[in-house]
């Protein structure tokens, strides 16, 4: 299953989207970069301990300076972080934000729950609590410490931007599969963006220590065709409220909530 971990599990987790796909090809060539290094040094340092042995070398050389030698190896460690930092800088540059996004979504972390909101489909928004253990339904896919009760719904094979902000402290907003990991800082708004290129259920977890419940702050993101998106998008204009604290769109409530948190709140006793 893509979008979740495995036991035993020893690589990065499988891709779900072109970000990710990136950081696997940059992780590929750190990793020689790290095997050539790592063979080449250690077999250095074996010939250097088998040429100077104490019974082959009994008179140790008192060099103390040689220029080539100083040069060579501050050269050629700058080489190879140089042959790093390139496709570094891509991949960061590329991850940064999505040039032609179809769909924004806001993504704001809160002490201990993730809250989406979706501006261009109706500007409606709601919260994603984790379920509790106890209330876990096997027979609906649930995970342990990984399901929520509302996940993030996105259309599949589309650029979608992110734009994250904190409301208490800072939290990061992290799903492994599709390669995206951006912090949620109170009065700072940041952005990046996602794209899965297959059907699914992509899970993440909050990964900058929030505080009590941080290891309990699933991220669910659930990619589904445009039409399943669509009747999603509808569904939730009615059930969720607008992020301008206006009521969602039902029936009209005799008291109109006046403050953004109570707006949520309602549509959430509502459902
Ligand atoms: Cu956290």
């Amino acid at each position: 299953m893509i979008g979740q971990p495995h036991n035993w599990a020893m690589t990065l987790q499988e891709a779900a989207g072109p970000i990710k796909e990136s950081i696997h090809d940059f992780n590929q060539i750190v990793l020689w970069i790290i095997v050539i290094t790592t063979i080449v040094v250690g077999l250095l340092m074996a010939y250097a301990i088998w040429r100077f042995r104490a019974s082959a070398n009994p008179v140790p050389s008192r060099t103390s300076h040689h220029t080539l030698l100083e040069v060579a190896w501050t050269v050629v460690p700058v080489l190879i972080l140089i042959g790093i930092a390139v496709p570094s800088f891509r991949l960061i540059y590329y991850q940064d934000r999505a040039r032609d996004a179809e769909l924004t979504v806001n993504v704001t972390g809160r002490q201990w729950y993730w809250h989406y909101g979706y501006p261009d489909q109706g500007n409606f928004a709601f919260d994603s609590y984790p379920i509790q253990e106890a209330d876990l339904k096997p027979e609906l896919g649930h995970l342990r410490n990984l399901s929520v009760d509302e996940p993030m719904m996105i259309p599949v094979g589309k650029d979608i931007r992110i734009i994250t902000t904190g409301q208490d402290v800072i939290h990061s907003f992290f799903v492994p599969s599709l390669g995206v990991q951006k912090y949620t800082i109170p009065g700072r708004t940041m952005e990046t963006w996602l794209r899965a290129d297959r059907v699914g259920t992509f899970y993440g977890q909050c990964n900058q220590i929030c505080g009590t419940n941080h290891w309990f702050m699933p991220i669910v993101v659930k990619a589904v065709p445009q039409a399943e998106f669509e009747a999603w998008v509808a569904s939730a204009r009615q059930r969720f409220a607008r992020a301008d604290g206006s009521p969602a769109q039902v029936a009209a409530s005799p008291v109109a909530p006046q403050d953004p948190e109570a707006g949520t709140q309602l549509a959430q006793l509502r459902r």
